[in-house]
C-alpha cells in the first residue's frame, strides 16, 4: 500500500530523545529579516488520541498560497515528533522527493500554487517532556504551553505568531484517568469510546497564532461561576485544580470577574467567547497563560487562602490572572507579527493589570512596588550583558527574552504615552488600535501609531525607546531668581553605551515635575515637562520663594534622576512632598547614600564599630517617618525598608559584597537599636483587633505589613519573643512566614520550633506552594553554612528537581536573594550554582538559562571573584550538550 511504502521511508526514531541539544550551531535570528512565508495555513483540525506511552496527533492543516502565489519550499517547524504519516489531498508523500526532515523540521519542497490540505500524523512522548514546553504531564494530567515555540512539539506547523487560523480540536483519552477535556472555544461534541476511552470536540472560531493553542486532559476539580457581559452576554467562568485545592480558587474567580468589569468600564472592551476556563498546574515554568478560553496557570498564580497565601501572594493572583484576562484583548484579538514585538503585547498587558491592580488597591502603593522591580532588577539588565531594547533585534532562544525589560520596562514606556498624551488622548489612541487592527497580527510601530493619529501628534522620537537599550539618567540643576521670581531647570539626558550601541540618541521623556515651597505649601503642581533634547530648560515664573523640586513623580520615566540634594532636603522630601511616590523615594535615595558611604571602604568584620558609624539624619528622618500620623502603613513599611542588595550595588563599582552587606546589617541593626521603643510601640499598637475576621481591605494589608517590618527589624537585636508570640498565635500566612523570617538567621529553640512546625503543618496538609515558602527563607538566610544547608533542602523529601517552583525556591533564591551566599569569598557559590545549572540544562533549559543569568553581574566584581564567576560561565558555556537557551545566556555574558 502506498501509505506502507511511505512509512518505510519515514524516519522514526526522534521520540524521546534528549530535549533542544544543540546538535547544529545554534542560529541566531533578526528583527530586520522579517518575511511572511508563501503560504499561509488558515484553518487547522487536530486530533490527540492520548495514551498513556505515546500520543498520536493527527493534524490537516488547510493551506492558502500567498497572494500573488510564490514558487518556494514550505517549511514546517518541528522538535521531536516522529512522523508516521504525511499526504498531500490524500495522496502519500515521499521522504527526499516530496519533503526532507531535520532536527527542526520538516520541508515540501514544491508545495502548490493552489490551496491544498496537508494531514499529518506523529507520536509525541509527553509523559518524557520535562521541558515542559509542548504536550507535557503535571501531576498525572495532560497540559500543553506553547508560547514561544512549544507548537512545534505537538505537530508541524507553522509555529510563528503571524500565521493565524482557525482550530477545531477533537481530544481522545481514557476516560476514568482524564475525565476532564478541554481545549480553546466552545464544546461542539463529546460522547464515550470503546475500551473505556471518551471523547470531546472543540471550536475555536476566532483566528488565533499557534501559540495560543491548548489542551488539557486529566482529572481535575473546579468551581464555576458566570458573568453577565456589559452587553447582556453570559459567561460562563470555570477555575480548575486539583481536588484538594479547590477551597482555594474563590479569590482567583473574584479577580476575574473584577478584572472582566474594569476592562469593560476603562476601555470598553468585553470578553468574546462563552465560556473562560482557567486550569491550575504544579509543573509551569512561568506564571501563567493567555491561550484563548482556555489559560493555564502556575498553582503559584492562582491558589489563595489566608492559611497559605500572604498579602503578597493574593496581589500576585489578582495581577496575574487579570493579566491573563486582559491579553484576550491585548495579545489574542490583536497579536504580534513576529515574536521581536512581544512587548506589543506584553508591556501593554503589564501596564494594564498594573492599572488595574491600582484601581483595586492603593495607586501610592502599588507605583512603588512597581518601581521597585524597576529599579532592582530592570535597571540591573540594563546595565548588563543580557541589555536589550524593549523590543529585542536578535535573539537565539525567544524564551531568553521573557524579561523585565520586555515585561516592566515595556509596561513603564505604555505609562509614557499616557503621561504625554494625557488619560483621554490614550483612551483614543487605544480605541484606535483596537479598531484598526482587530483580528490581526502587527507590530510596536503599528501601536505608536494608532497612538499618533488619535492624537494628531508626531511621536517620530518616541520610537527610540523601541530601539535603544540602556537606563538613561536625567540630571538636573536649578536656578532660583529671587529678584525676578523665576525658577531655572536645565535637565540634560545620558545613556550608557549597551551591547552592540555604543552611541545612544536623546529619548522623548516625560519628567513629571512639581515645586515646593520651604514651609511644605505646594507653588507649581506636577506639570509634565517633556525632554527631548540633550540638554533644555525649563523656567517657572512668580515663584515668591526659594523652591525645592520635586522631580520625576511618579516615576514618570523608567529613568535614573542626578540631582545632588542635602540629607536636610531628603529628610524634608520625605516628609512633605505631595507626591507620595517621591516621600517614599527621597527616604530610599537618603539611605542609599548612607550605606553606599558606609560600605566604601569600609572593614566588613567590624560590625559594631560600622554601626555606630550610622548617621543621626538616617535615624531621625525613619523615626520622623515611623510617627508620621495618619501616614498610610503600606507607606511608612516602604519608606522603612532599605534598598535591597541588588539596588545598592549598581551603584558600588566595584561591587564589594562583604562591604556592602556589613553596612546593610549595621544600618538595620543601628536602625533597630535607636528606634527601639518606637517600633516595639508600633509593633504592638498594630496587633491585629482581638477576633477580627481576615480582609484584604488595604488597610488591614497596611497594617500586617508595617508590623513586620517593625519585627523585622526587633528581630536583629535578638528579640525571639514577638516572633515566637506572633508564630505561636497567627491567623495567615502572612503573619506566620515573617514570624518564621525574623527567625530564620538566629540558631535555637524557638528557629527550630517555627521551623519544624511549619514543616510539618504544610506537609499534614499537602501545601506544595507553603512548603516552597519554607524552602525559600531558609535558602534566603544569610548564616554561616548557608550553602550547607541549601545542599541539604535539596537532599529534603519535599524537594522535587523537576519541579520548577520547588527547584525556583531553594537553587534561584540562592542565587539573587542570598548574596552572602552566592559570593562567599572562596567561590563555593558560585561553583554551585553552575553544577545547578548544567544540571537542570539537561532537563528543563529554560529554568537554567534563567539561573544562568545570575552571573550577568561579573564584571562589576573585582579580582577573584571576577574571575571566579567568568570561570564558572565559561565551562556552563562549554559543557557538551548544552541547550540553545542556556548557551545563549552564557555566550552573551561573556562576549
Ligand atoms: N504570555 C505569558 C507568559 C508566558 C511566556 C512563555 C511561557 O512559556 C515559555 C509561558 C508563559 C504571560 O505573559 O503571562
Ligand atoms: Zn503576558
Amino acid at each position: 500500500a502506498p501509505h506502507a511504502r511511505s512509512l518505510a521511508s519515514l524516519r522514526g526514531g526522534s521520540v524521546g530523545m534528549a530535549s533542544s541539544a544543540v546538535v547544529d550551531a545554534p542560529v541566531e535570528r533578526f528583527r530586520k529579516d522579517y518575511a511572511l512565508p508563501a503560504q499561509l495555513v488558515g484553518a487547522v483540525e487536530l486530533k490527540f488520541e492520548i495514551f498513556e506511552t505515546e500520543t498520536l496527533v493527527h493534524a490537516a492543516l488547510h493551506v492558502e498560497p500567498a497572494s500573488p502565489p510564490r514558487r518556494e519550499p514550505m517549511v514546517l517547524d518541528g522538535e521531536e515528533l516522529a512522523l508516521r504519516s504525511i499526504e498531500m489531498d490524500g495522496a502519500p508523500l515521499v521522504e527526499g522527493s516530496d519533503f526532507t526532515l531535520s532536527a527542526a523540521g520538516l520541508t515540501l519542497l514544491s508545495p502548490p500554487l493552489t490551496p491544498f490540505t496537508l494531514r499529518t500524523v506523529v507520536a509525541i512522548k509527553p509523559q518524557e517532556n520535562t521541558q515542559l514546553s509542548g504536550l507535557y504531564k503535571s501531576s498525572g494530567n495532560f497540559v500543553t504551553q506553547c508560547e514561544a515555540e512549544g507548537f512545534r512539539r505537538i505537530t508541524y506547523f507553522q509555529d510563528r505568531p503571524d500565521i493565524m487560523a482557525t482550530y477545531k480540536v477533537r481530544i481522545e483519552a481514557d476516560k476514568q484517568a482524564y475525565p476532564l477535556l478541554l481545549s480553546n472555544g466552545n464544546e461542539v461534541g463529546k460522547g464515550d469510546l470503546p475500551s473505556g476511552r471518551h471523547f470531546a470536540e472543540f471550536v475555536d472560531p476566532f483566528r488565533k497564532p499557534s501559540y495560543l493553542f491548548a489542551c488539557v486532559a486529566g482529572k481535575l476539580d473546579g468551581i464555576e461561576d458566570k458573568y453577565t457581559t456589559a452587553s447582556g452576554r453570559d459567561v460562563r467562568l470555570a477555575i480548575w485544580s486539583e481536588p484538594e485545592n479547590i477551597d482555594q480558587l474563590g479569590w482567583a474567580m473574584q479577580s476575574l470577574k473584577d478584572a472582566m468589569r474594569w476592562d469593560e468600564q476603562t476601555y470598553g472592551l468585553e470578553y468574546d467567547l462563552d465560556v473562560y476556563h482557567i486550569v491550575a498546574v504544579n509543573d509551569f515554568n512561568m506564571g501563567a497563560m493567555e491561550n484563548k478560553g482556555l489559560n493555564v496557570f502556575n498553582t503559584a498564580c492562582v491558589l489563595a487562602k489566608p492559611s497559605t497565601a500572604t498579602d503578597d501572594d493574593y496581589e500576585r493572583v489578582q495581577g496575574v490572572v487579570a493579566h491573563e484576562y486582559f491579553h484576550n484583548w491585548s495579545g489574542n484579538r490583536v497579536t504580534c507579527r513576529d515574536w521581536f514585538q512581544l512587548t506589543l503585547k506584553e508591556g501593554l498587558t503589564v501596564f494594564r493589570d498594573q492599572h488595574f491592580s491600582s484601581d483595586m488597591t492603593s495607586e501610592a502603593v502599588k507605583r512603588i512596588e512597581d518601581a521597585r522591580i524597576m529599579r532592582s532588577a530592570q535597571f540591573a539588565q540594563d546595565a548588563g550583558p543580557m541589555a536589550h531594547p524593549i523590543r529585542p533585534e536578535s535573539y537565539i532562544a525567544m524564551d531568553n527574552f521573557y524579561t523585565v525589560t520586555v515585561y516592566n520596562k515595556g509596561a513603564e514606556v505604555i505609562r509614557m504615552y499616557r503621561t504625554l498624551l494625557g488619560a483621554q488622548g490614550f483612551r483614543k489612541g487605544m480605541d484606535l488600535y483596537f479598531a484598526r487592527h482587530d483580528g490581526q497580527a502587527v507590530t510596536c510601530d503599528d501601536f505608536r501609531a494608532a497612538m499618533a493619529d488619535a492624537n494628531g501628534r508626531d511621536l517620530t522620537q518616541f520610537e527610540r525607546w523601541y530601539l535603544q537599550a540602556g537606563t538613561p539618567t536625567v540630571k538636573a540643576r536649578g536656578e532660583y531668581d529671587a529678584e525676578g521670581g523665576v525658577y531655572s531647570l536645565t535637565l540634560s539626558q545620558t545613556t550608557p553605551p549597551t551591547p552592540g550601541q555604543p552611541h545612544k540618541l536623546p529619548f522623548h521623556i516625560p519628567v513629571v515635575t512639581g515645586l515646593l515651597a520651604r514651609d511644605g505649601t505646594t507653588l507649581v503642581d506636577s506639570t509634565v515637562l517633556e525632554l527631548t533634547e540633550e540638554e533644555q530648560t525649563f523656567k517657572f515664573e512668580g515663584i515668591t520663594s526659594p523652591p525645592v523640586v520635586s522631580l520625576l513623580r511618579g516615576f514618570s520615566a523608567p529613568v535614573k534622576v542626578d540631582l545632588p540634594r542635602s540629607d536636610e532636603e531628603l529628610a524634608f522630601l520625605a516628609a512633605n512632598d505631595a507626591d507620595p511616590f517621591n516621600r517614599w523615594d527621597a527616604s530610599q535615595r537618603l539611605a542609599t547614600r548612607v550605606l553606599l558611604e558606609m560600605a566604601a571602604g569600609c572593614d566588613a568584620t567590624q560590625t559594631d564599630a560600622l554601626e555606630k558609624e550610622v548617621p543621626s539624619s538616617l535615624i531621625d528622618a525613619f523615626r520622623a517617618t515611623l510617627c508620621a500620623p495618619g501616614l498610610d502603613n503600606s507607606l511608612k513599611a516602604y519608606s522603612l525598608s532599605l534598598p535591597d542588595f541588588g539596588t545598592l550595588s549598581q551603584e558600588m563599582d566595584p561591587i564589594e559584597p562583604d562591604s556592602l552587606l556589613a553596612a546593610l546589617k549595621a544600618t538595620r541593626k543601628a536602625i533597630a537599636r535607636q528606634l527601639h521603643s518606637e517600633l516595639a510601640a508600633a509593633y504592638d499598637a498594630l496587633a491585629p483587633p482581638a477576633g477580627a475576621a481576615f480582609t484584604l481591605e488595604p488597610e488591614a494589608v497596611g497594617r500586617r505589613r508595617l508590623r513586620n517590618v517593625c519585627l523585622s527589624y526587633l528581630a536583629k537585636l535578638g528579640d525571639e519573643d514577638r516572633a515566637l508570640a506572633q508564630f505561636r498565635s497567627a491567623t495567615c500566612m502572612t503573619e506566620s512566614i515573617a514570624a518564621v523570617r525574623a527567625l530564620v538567621e538566629s540558631p535555637g529553640a524557638a528557629r527550630d520550633e517555627v521551623l519544624s512546625t511549619f514543616y510539618e503543618r504544610a506537609k499534614a496538609n499537602k501545601e506544595a506552594l507553603v512548603i516552597n515558602k519554607w524552602l525559600a527563607v531558609q535558602a534566603a538566610a544569610d548564616t554561616p553554612d548557608a550553602l550547607e544547608t541549601v545542599k541539604s533542602l535539596m537532599a529534603h523529601e519535599s524537594f522535587d528537581a523537576n519541579n520548577p517552583n520547588t527547584l525556583r525556591s531553594v537553587v534561584n533564591t540562592f542565587a539573587g536573594a542570598n548574596p552572602a551566599g552566592f559570593h562567599k569569598a572562596d567561590g563555593s557559590g558560585y561553583r554551585f550554582i553552575s553544577e545547578q545549572v548544567i544540571d537542570i540544562d539537561k532537563r528543563n533549559p529554560q529554568v537554567a538559562a534563567r539561573l544562568c543569568n545570575a552571573f550577568n553581574t561579573w564584571r562589576r566584581y573585582s579580582g577573584a571573584r571576577q574571575d571566579m564567576m567568568k570561570g564558572e560561565l565559561m565551562r556552563i558555556k562549554e559543557s557538551p550538550g548544552l541547550s540553545k537557551d542556556t548557551f545563549e545566556i552564557a555566550s552573551r555574558s561573556l562576549a
